[in-house]
């Protein structure tokens, strides 16, 4: 059973009580219910975790090898900032779909830039809560994707040749 990791960054605890017209009303625990109904869909084994903290952050980054087949993050303020989460994606090497409610390239000068798209295997903004829901379904079907072909390479391997025409 594929096994993912969803990461909420700083502040993402306040979500449903405060600026509802950039975030919207639903609260963190709502979003971590519906990405644990998903999974429950697809098939796949999901651990969601907030947290203030950058050092915590990359700790659970960190202890994701061996546990985790994939992590989605929203990295939250420490997008533009952090550099220690950005190398400890790249160190852990498992595919990370980032993930922001809002629509960052719409948005201040500042937000434009993200240190953890460039070891991400994508980014998904703009879309609220759903983003998470994208990122389930993108991740899983990019980890599906790769375990399927190298199985079917084996199978090829095994088949005599006449058999594959
Ligand atoms: O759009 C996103 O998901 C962001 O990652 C949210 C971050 C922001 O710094 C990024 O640029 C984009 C901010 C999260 C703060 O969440 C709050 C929720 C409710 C009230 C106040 C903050």
């Amino acid at each position: 059973m594929l096994r993912l990791l969803v990461l909420h960054g700083p502040n993402l605890n306040l979500l449903g009580t405060r600026e509802p017209s950039v975030y919207g009303q639903v609260s963190l625990s709502d979003i971590d219910k519906s990405i644990t109904r998903r999974s429950g869909e697809l098939g796949i084994a999901v651990q969601t975790k907030q947290s203030n903290s950058e050092g915590e952050l990359v700790t659970w980054i960190q202890n994701a090898r061996g546990h985790f087949d994939g992590i989605i993050i929203n990295p939250a303020a420490y997008t533009h900032t952090s550099i220690a989460i950005r190398d400890a994606i790249a160190a852990v090497a498992l595919p990370t779909v980032e993930v922001h409610l809002s629509n960052i390239h719409q948005r201040e000068e500042f937000r434009h830039h993200s240190f953890v798209a460039g070891v991400a295997i994508g980014q998904i903004a703009g879309f609220g809560p759903t983003g998470y829901l994208l990122a389930l379904e993108a991740l899983t079907t990019h980890l599906g994707t790769r375990h399927t072909s190298s199985r079917t390479r084996a199978d090829l391997r095994k088949k005599p040749a006449a058999s594959r025409r």
